[in-house]
């Protein structure tokens, strides 16, 4: 699963989450952030949608960024037209083929879609860009129209061919068989998209990379339709533990913490408790068994490094589960003169008030320092 390219869609489908409303600059300290990342495509809202959302798109195009920038525009010549002149470096072109949205949404048939879809595939590669076909809504739709599609426009030169779970329907043996059906169908590269509704986002990403797919669309912390696609924290982190050291060369990933408050507090909402990586209680420790294992050795109960990250683990002592190991570790960062002996005794006292109310550290570091000045008064 190594070799795959992120397409950031903070600027795109992040722009469909409830809350977003970012201004110019906003757009380009995102876009910034996100190129400091490393990630390699950055996908930007349609110009076609708005007079500002194509005067931003030129904007970010004139920024001279490393990542690629890519705008989403329907499958039609008028709004490729209108890309092609914002200067992007490639468009990901898109049309609904399900019959709920070809009946529901658009209403044409699938001749349609391929005749216009070859028109506007012929037009941007003539134009030298980059260009994306995907269906959307590719889980509910017939798979046979599908294939027909992608075999028709992968014939055409497309870059790359994508599929979308627009409803987050899909579970990752579906994405695993329609991934590999496809593989062996094309020879360009297969981007996916996949919506968190039933909670498979990330592991659908990660199926489709296993089974073939190169291009896999995230936004920072998820945000999109609904309740969003992949956050890119979270695709990160899965695919850290796939292949370490490739993340690692690959992006940088002290940013990303600062990418999700930026993000966070231009949409208005706080970065997740339990969120991947950067969540307040991602590297904290707690039951005494773990935390005695984790001062030995991190690796015990840790799957990410949090230096890795820029981030900090730490071991919470001032509750009921407490260790004396854990204690005796606070006790020698603290320098105070106890023994093993003090330590289990301390713990034990710790545990009794933890019994009516949690501690915080303060009030554990309180305790401590009473009784490390309470052995140096004896000894003298
Ligand atoms: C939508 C479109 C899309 C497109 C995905 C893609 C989806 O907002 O409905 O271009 O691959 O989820 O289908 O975001
Ligand atoms: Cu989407």
């Amino acid at each position: 699963v190594s070799n795959f390219k992120i397409i950031e869609s903070t600027l795109r489908e992040g722009e469909q989450f409830a809350n977003a409303f970012f201004t110019t600059e906003k757009k380009i300290e995102i876009a910034k952030a996100l190129d400091e990342f490393g990630v390699e495509y950055l996908e930007l809202t349609s110009p076609a949608a708005s007079t500002q959302s194509y005067n931003d798109c030129k904007a970010i195009v004139g920024l001279g960024l490393k990542a690629k920038i890519l705008t989403h525009v329907r499958c039609h010549m008028d709004d490729a037209k209108l890309a092609v002149q914002t200067g992007v470096d490639g468009l990901d072109v898109v049309i609904g083929t399900s019959s709920y949205l070809r009946e529901f949404s658009h209403g044409k048939d699938m001749q349609y879609i391929i005749d216009t879809a070859t028109e506007v595939i012929n037009y941007v590669k003539g134009e030298g860009l980059e260009v994306r076909f995907s269906s959307e809504d590719s889980f509910r739709s017939d798979i046979v129209d599908l294939l027909n599609l992608y075999r028709a426009v992968d014939k055409l030169g497309v870059n790359r061919v994508g599929i979308a779970d627009t409803v987050g329907c899909a579970s990752p043996d579906q994405v695993a068989e329609l991934v590999r059906t496809l593989r062996a169908i094309v020879s360009c590269d297969i981007e996916c998209h996949f919506h968190n509704d039933t909670g498979c986002a990330i592991a659908n990403a990660y199926a489709a990379l296993q089974n073939g797919a190169t291009h896999v669309d995230t936004s920072v912390l998820g945000i999109g339709e609904r309740n969003g696609i992949p956050p890119l924290g979270g695709f990160i982190a899965r695919m850290y533990a796939a292949d370490k050291e490739y993340v690692k060369a690959k992006y940088n990933l002290g940013k990303l913490r600062d990418i999700e408050n930026i993000v966070a507090d231009a949409v208005g909402v706080s970065v997740p408790f339990n969120n991947y990586i950067t969540g307040y209680c991602a590297f904290t420790h707690k039951a005494g068994i773990h935390a005695k294992a984790i001062l030995n050795n991190p690796s015990t109960y840790e799957i990410l490094r949090p230096e890795d990250f820029g981030m900090t683990r730490y071991v919470a002592i001032g509750h009921r589960l407490t260790g004396w190991n854990a204690v005796k570790n606070r006790v020698e960062q603290l320098g105070l003169p106890l023994t093993d002996a003090d330590c289990k005794q301390i713990t034990n006292k710790i545990k009794n008030l933890a019994d009516i109310r949690p501690l915080s550290l303060d009030d554990v570091d309180k305790l401590l320092r009473k009784y490390g000045q309470a052995k140096e008064d004896n000894s003298h």
